[in-house]
């Protein structure tokens, strides 16, 4: 009789791809290091840091006195609103097209020592407005059909700087993962007459195997399909393709959402707990997408301990992705893990 404890593979509804679960593996002995809780110690101000209010920023421009979040065009833009438009085609084989786009930095906070983890709810709700201004102001401009809002956390990610911030790069082209995750969303639509992600958020609900806390509006959950050890994702219960149509109250949910997520990974392996986070929604490429369903995806790159990591390499890079610890057991950790942070 097959069980989940059987190697298996299991199936990405929005992205059509497998991932290979080897359950037996984790049973195998591991004398890894056990780490110490990582003191948090940073100043509320850092002189040197380009985020910090008042101080200078690359080129000369300086970031101003702000008190809750602030918002500037990236100094160093990997997308550029003002480019010749162009293409290239030699034979199908050299194919190349011109991107435009916008880059900014979002300071989530003034204080240098902070992150989603240790802000207030209130602190943190001005962050999502933040999230919801930008997103309709880039999203409605002509030249601009996706916002990509993320955040990198922790040099582990790439990050350059410790200081609570995230990114948007909004592109005149709806980038891949989310142009897959959308096709595969209208695909279901049109077959089911309902929303993949409403279905799937109701189906968790109902199993109770994979949830780490809800609140009113939200979900958090390891979906069935994570490949990173710990993902999660967060799941508006209420169908709503964009943040834009998120009520007052829907936002203040995410916030706490978004809050409790971090604690929880902070107390995992107590310490600043690295990921990648961004907001999966509705492109603003002038069509209607009633099949989008708002979605926040973390993607941490830690597997045991906070400086054992994942890494992706051999049969995953040949072949596909794979994980040992199972969705249900990383859930579990995730949900015996308090919601107050470790530190305080
Ligand atoms: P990351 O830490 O996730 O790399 O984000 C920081 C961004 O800040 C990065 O994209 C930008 C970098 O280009 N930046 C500025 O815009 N101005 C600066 O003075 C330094 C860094
Ligand atoms: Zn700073």
């Amino acid at each position: 009789m097959w069980t989940q404890e059987h190697p298996h593979r299991r199936f990405n509804p929005l992205t059509g791809e497998w991932i290979l679960v080897s359950p037996h593996r984790t049973r195998r002995p591991w004398r890894g290091q056990v780490e110490e809780p990582q003191k948090l110690d940073m100043p509320a101000y850092d002189p040197s840091c380009y985020l910090c209010p008042g101080n200078e920023r690359a080129g000369g421009k300086q970031t101003p006195e702000y008190k809750t979040t602030y918002v500037f065009d990236n100094d160093f833009s990997a997308l550029l609103p003002d480019i010749p438009g162009g293409h290239l085609d030699e034979n199908g084989l050299l194919v190349a097209h011109t991107e435009q786009g916008i880059c900014r930095v979002i300071c989530f906070s003034p204080r240098h020592d902070l992150t989603l983890a240790l802000m207030d709810v209130d602190a943190i709700v001005p962050v999502v407005d933040v999230w919801a201004e930008q997103y309709r102001e880039l999203g409605g401009r002509e030249d601009i059909s996706y916002v990509q809002i993320f955040e990198n956390r922790g040099a582990m990610m790439g990050c350059s700087n410790p200081h609570p911030h995230g990114q948007i790069w909004a592109d005149a082209t709806v980038p891949s993962f989310p142009r897959i995750e959308g096709e595969r969303q209208k695909e279901y639509a049109s077959a089911r007459g309902s929303c993949l992600l409403c279905d799937y958020a109701a189906l968790e609900r109902e199993k109770n195997e994979r949830i780490v806390f809800e609140n009113d509006s939200f979900v958090a959950l390891v979906p069935y399909w994570a490949f990173w050890p710990f993902e999660t994702m967060l799941l508006c219960k209420q169908h709503a393709p964009g943040i834009t149509e998120l009520t007052d109250g829907q936002r203040r949910d995410l916030a706490d959402a978004l809050h409790r997520m971090s604690i929880r990974y902070d107390n995992l392996f107590k310490t600043s707990f690295p990921y990648s986070m961004g907001i999966h929604q509705q492109p603003t490429d002038g069509a209607v997408h009633d099949e989008w369903h708002l979605h926040i995806h973390y993607y941490p790159p830690l597997l045991r301990s906070a400086t054992v990591r994942k890494f992706m390499v051999g049969y995953e890079m040949m072949a596909m992705p794979q994980r040992d610890i199972t969705a249900e057991q990383a859930a579990q950790r995730l949900r015996d893990c308090p919601e107050k942070h470790y530190t305080l």
